[in-house]
């Protein structure tokens, strides 16, 4: 058990009263969990943890930490990837007891979530209901919406779909003084001033805690295609992706790259993971089609396109999935390159969004720039890069020192941020800020822009008891 001597002793007190003593926890072996994240990047500390079963509960709890200038941090799955969640001593607010569906309006292709729902479930929920929401990202199975929408979740449908703020219509915050502001609209318009919504979108739970959300549902999708397809060199990523769009238009729905040497950590630590192609090429891309009919058109519509691009010499080789196992095997591929490329040797990790056609000029220069820093480095540059979106994650040069490898982290990290810059690009592009890139918002953004963010969030959180150090020092 934790000890709670630093709290004052009313405030203890009244807390019991507002919340049931199985949501107050105090317990290590529960909290512990929930102080490092899956990157590694933190080690955090707290004594308690609050889990609230409603709004009015979050709306009270927040009340009282006010009035006590508490701070609080909010805690979804605890999947984010820039230790936003992991608290340095706070409470930690965690929402994942909030985890009802409040409504599905399938007429209106909309659902309204407790913000704690499972993002795997809304999925599951919509295909019942035979719709489809689209989000699609590899934490699927434990993050929540809430924590979806705070980080402005992006993923591998984005291209078709949008980023997360593109599927919430409305949403219910509890703001740090404890008021409930009720904006769970079902409205495709409302022009009606300011749009609230989208300042806690992506606010990485620094303004309030989102404890609702409206979602946009689409028409179900009743066919899928999945193609691994090898690129003749890395500029033509951007002619395959032209082709493609003016060949299928809306039905291109992902178009991630994958590096050969990607595809070489996927096979070699994978999990019976199948060499798609005859022979491995330095760039790939993973192509999913999808539609809404049962009709086989994304099959002849993917394979018409495959064989132009191959005829033009855009591609070198390409495989397209007849079942859905092959295409599970395809995709495997990609979630085999998250979870194994620290085995080899570590990995720095960068999350960069330039313009589309900027990609490839911006992989090869990031690569020459951390070829400067470390001679031989091994740069993994994967992800979504229909959207612009690439995760450039540098592995250290075989039997490379560890300790040596991970001195240079501010180093690499500045020689790519500032390609991307260079670029016009985004040091973060769906991840979020967090507490790892708070010098890379001082760096980048513009004075203007970092005080209108200090101006909002003094405005609405005087007392800076909601998430702390995050985003930019208090
Ligand atoms: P948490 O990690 O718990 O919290 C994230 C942030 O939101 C924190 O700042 C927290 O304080 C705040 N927060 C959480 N809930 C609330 C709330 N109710 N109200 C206010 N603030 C809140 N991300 C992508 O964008 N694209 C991907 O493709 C992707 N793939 C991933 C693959 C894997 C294997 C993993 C582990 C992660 C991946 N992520 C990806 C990162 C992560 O899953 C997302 O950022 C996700 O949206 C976080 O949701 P969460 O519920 O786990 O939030
Ligand atoms: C993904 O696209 C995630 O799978 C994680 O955003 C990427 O950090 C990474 O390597
Ligand atoms: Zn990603």
């Amino acid at each position: 058990m934790n000890s709670l001597e630093k709290f004052p002793e009313k405030f203890i007190t009244d807390l019991k009263t507002i919340i049931n003593p199985r949501d107050f926890i105090t317990d290590e072996e529960q909290i512990n969990p929930r102080l490092t994240d899956w990157v590694g990047y933190a080690d955090g500390k707290s004594s308690l943890m609050l889990t609230p079963r409603n709004t009015q509960e979050v709306s009270s709890i927040l009340k009282l930490c006010n009035n006590y200038k508490i701070p609080i941090v909010p805690q979804g799955g605890n999947t984010g990837s820039v230790a936003g969640a992991i608290p340095n001593g706070e409470i930690i607010l965690n929402m994942t007891k909030m985890n009802s569906i409040r409504e599905i309006n399938p007429k209106d292709y909309t659902v309204t979530v407790d913000a704690g729902c499972i993002l795997e479930k809304v999925h599951e929920l919509a295909i019942k209901s035979n719709r489809f929401f689209p989000l699609s990202i590899g934490s699927q199975g434990t993050c929540t919406i809430g924590g979806n929408i705070s980080t402005n979740a992006g993923g591998i449908s984005v291209l078709k779909y949008g980023n997360m703020r593109d599927l919430v219509l409305g949403l219910e915050v509890v703001l740090p003084n404890g008021e409930i502001w009720n904006g769970l609209r079902r409205l495709r318009k409302d022009n009606t001033g300011y749009a609230l919504k989208h300042i806690f979108m992506g606010a990485e739970g620094t303004l309030g805690i989102i404890t609702g959300a409206c979602l946009r549902l689409f028409p179900e999708i009743r066919e899928k295609t999945t193609a691994f397809a090898s690129l003749r060199d890395l500029d033509s990523c951007i002619e395959l992706l032209e082709l493609l769009r003016s060949e299928a238009g809306d039905s291109l729905s992902s178009y991630e790259l994958i590096p050969g040497i990607g595809l070489g950590i996927a096979i070699t630590y994978g999990d019976k993971i199948i060499e798609p192609l005859s022979k491995r090429y330095e760039w790939n891309v993973i192509i999913e089609f999808s539609g809404t009919k049962n009709d086989g058109d994304t099959k002849l519509n993917l394979e018409n396109a495959l064989n132009k691009a191959i005829e033009n010499g855009i591609i070198l080789d390409a495989t397209i999935a007849n079942s859905l196992k092959q295409a599970a095997s395809i995709w495997k591929i990609r979630k085999a390159i998250v979870e194994y490329q620290p085995r080899l040797g570590g990995e720095i990790k960068h999350d960069v969004a330039v313009p589309i056609s900027n990609v490839p000029e911006f992989i090869k220069e990031a690569n020459d720039a951390v070829r400067k820093v470390i001679p031989h480095i091994r740069p993994v540059a994967y992800g979504h890069i229909g959207d612009g979106n690439v995760h450039y994650n540098v592995c250290p040069p075989l039997q490379y020192d560890n300790i040596k490898f991970k001195e240079k982290t501010e180093e690499i990290h500045k020689v790519v941020y500032d390609v991307a810059f260079k670029f016009g690009g985004s040091f973060a592009a769906e991840h979020g800020v967090g507490v790892v890139k708070k010098n890379e918002m001082i760096r980048y953004k513009s004075d203007t822009e970092i005080n209108l963010m200090r101006l909002i969030k003094l405005s609405i959180d005087q007392n800076q008891i909601m998430n702390p150090g995050k985003l930019f020092d208090n």
